[in-house]
């Protein structure tokens, strides 16, 4: 029973090898997807002025030891000087990609059928800079075939400046946040091994800066369970509506050949709605930052010809050393 195993293990292994390192062997791949795409995205208040904006993208992408990163910057004051520029594109970070091009804003999934890494995002619009509601789209994805390591994420990073000052007799200061996003995310193995995560990030964070040294801290879970933190004292944040169970927080990941792993997957937009309240804040100066990272990660294992002899090699001198020690005792 013993000795029927071992040859079988040996037998799998090898076979399993040549196979996949075979060119052009069917669909074998390595692949991951990482989409967040934003709209109707709100800041509501009566009391709180904003001062100041700036959005930051970052795109990177690696592909088999080479890399290669895009990024952006702006800034302005509400109504006032901004280096943003005219709608419809805000801030429009170049794609960064490597292996076969997969052209720039291609929110579309190119899928496994060719090798890459690629990152890329953009803000189409952004209401303190045109007064229309933020929308952004961020999306990391890559494919190994012939490859063996790849990674990319697409970052955006936002921080408002804050201010208001409580009448005398007046309310506190409140505000909402609402906006639509569709998250995809998908992790797949086929004819190969390897390992393969997706991850998906958005905080909202919201600091005192002068009279007092709280936050308020929202990561949307896909549960309407009041995880909106707040440490400010007086101030309260409440979740209206937080995804129908879909967590913009998000990690899958597979190491299975085959498998297809999906999450909120749907090549189309297929959109959930999201929002706070926050109320009761104190006098002062704050920042809001909003943070939002998709990125991949993955690992396609290559067994060659030479390493593929050698492991054949340490298998059958394995099962011979459990013979030998089984025909001593
Ligand atoms: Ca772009
Ligand atoms: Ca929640
Ligand atoms: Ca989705
Ligand atoms: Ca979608």
């Amino acid at each position: 029973m013993t000795k029927y195993f071992k040859k079988t293990l040996v037998a799998a292994a090898v076979a399993g090898a040549v196979a996949a390192g075979i060119p052009g062997t069917a669909s074998a791949f390595v692949y991951g997807l990482s989409h967040l795409e934003v709209q109707n995205f709100a800041f509501t208040t009566t009391s709180i002025t904003a001062t100041s904006y700036t959005f930051t993208e970052t795109n990177t992408a690696v592909l088999n030891g080479a890399a290669t990163i895009q990024t952006a910057q702006c800034s302005g004051v509400p109504g006032g000087a901004t280096t943003c520029g005219a709608p419809p594109a805000v801030l429009d970070p170049l794609a960064a990609q490597l292996g076969t091009p997969t052209g720039e804003n291609n929110f579309n999934f190119v899928g496994t059928g060719v090798e890459y890494a690629r990152a890329d995002s953009i803000i189409t619009s952004a209401q303190l800079v045109n007064g229309t509601p933020s929308a952004t789209n961020l999306i990391a994805e890559n494919n190994l075939i012939t490859g063996t390591n790849a990674s990319d994420s697409a970052q955006l990073q936002s921080t408002t400046n804050l201010t208001f000052t409580v009448a005398p007799g007046g309310s506190l200061g409140a505000f909402s946040l609402t906006f639509d996003a569709d998250v995809d995310q998908r992790v797949a193995i086929s004819a190969t091994g390897g390992t393969s995560q997706s991850n998906v990030q958005t905080t909202f964070r919201l600091t005192q800066t002068s009279g007092g040294s709280g936050f308020i801290l929202w990561n949307p879970d896909g549960t309407l369970n009041g995880n909106c933190f707040s440490t400010i004292v007086g101030a309260s944040c409440i979740e209206v509506a937080d995804g129908n169970g879909i967590s913009l927080n998000n990690t899958i990941a597979t190491g299975i050949n085959p498998s297809d792993i999906q999450y909120s997957y749907n090549p189309a937009a297929d959109f959930n709605f999201y929002g706070i309240n926050v109320a009761g804040l104190p006098s002062g100066t704050y920042s809001l930052s909003l943070s939002a990272v998709v990125s991949d990660d993955k690992v396609r294992f290559v067994p060659e010809p030479m390493s593929l002899a050698l492991v054949g090699v340490a298998l059958l001198g394995i099962a011979g050393t459990a013979r030998r020690r089984k025909h001593k005792a």
